[in-house]
């Protein structure tokens, strides 16, 4: 399975690869206000990416419940000197995450290979700018609105209903010109789920991964790994590599973290074990 993110292509039939997480914000839950500086962030993704993140998920609005949109002016006076500073750098993959087609144009201008879009398409000039772009596309669900959608989540099936609706984004995505093997796909933990549907989600992976696309995975220190071990933001390390490693056993390909050591360690485990799983299976048919 390949993604392709402009002239980078990523094959990732049997490996897992790392996004480390930068916001560069004043308000993120993890990491916010601590690289709102260009030079601080530009010394941390350089820190991510020798810790061996390959992409670096470069955000200037925080999603957080009940967070508000930040216009695309302030998003691109924090985010362009930051990717202009490392769009010189040829072995960095960099990401926008952003909803904002205008901020997407820019980034991408300058330098970004991915655009992330926790909206998936909800701007209505978005699909325009990425396809024109040649950029990968993360394409991730959210139920409501980031304001709103932790208040009441309802679903009938949520991995179902996840499933298909992503399957008709990426429809939606390859009517509009944006290459098949550009999109990636996102279940969003914590974007309208409930701790039940967020925990189902992952459970039922597998399903979105048979639409033949990379999943991408964020659960990195987010509230449910809090609520169900009743700890604080900077406590919820290992909570997230367990669900990073049931993940890629699951399927997902890409998980998004802010802590990219520990995780690449984990995710190497889990491709490991799945090579076994794939050397087993050859042996027993043989
Ligand atoms: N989660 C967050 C932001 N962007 N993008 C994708 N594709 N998947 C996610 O799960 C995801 C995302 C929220 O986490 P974070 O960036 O750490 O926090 P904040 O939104 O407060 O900046």
């Amino acid at each position: 399975m390949r993604w392709q993110c402009r002239d980078r292509g990523f094959d990732l039939e049997s490996r897992t690869v790392v996004m480390g997480i930068l916001n560069v914000t004043p308000d993120s839950f993890s990491d916010g206000g601590r690289y709102a500086e260009p030079a601080a962030a530009i010394e941390h993704a350089q820190r991510l990416a020798t810790e061996g993140a390959e992409i670096l998920d470069l955000g200037a609005e925080s999603t957080r419940p009940g967070s508000l949109p930040v216009p695309a002016a302030e998003q691109l006076r924090r985010l362009l000197p930051v990717i202009t500073a490392l769009a010189g750098d040829a072995s960095l993959c960099l990401s926008v995450d952003t909803r904002d087609a205008e901020v997407a144009r820019e980034a991408v201008a300058a330098g970004a290979a991915i655009v992330n879009d926790v909206s998936a398409l909800g701007d209505p000039r978005m699909a325009e700018v990425v396809a024109k772009s040649g950029a990968g596309l993360v394409l991730m669900h959210m139920q409501g609105t980031p304001e709103t959608m932790q208040k009441n989540p309802s679903y009938r099936d949520a991995p179902a209903e996840v499933t298909a609706w992503l399957a008709d984004r990426m429809e939606h995505a390859v009517a509009a010109g944006i290459e098949r093997e550009r999109v990636a796909l996102d279940i969003g933990i914590g974007f309208g789920k409930a701790i039940e549907h967020s925990l189902e989600l992952v459970a039922r992976l597998d399903e979105l991964a048979a639409l033949g696309r990379p999943v991408v995975v964020g659960a990195s220190r987010k509230s449910f790994l809090g609520r169900i071990l009743d700890l604080p933001v900077d406590q919820r390390v290992e909570a997230g590599l367990a669900v990073a490693a049931i993940a890629v056993d699951r399927g997902a390909r890409i998980v998004r973290t802010h802590d990219v050591t520990a995780t690449l360690r984990t995710v190497r485990i889990a491709d490991a074990i799945a090579e076994a799983r794939r050397v087993s299976a050859r042996r027993r048919s043989a």
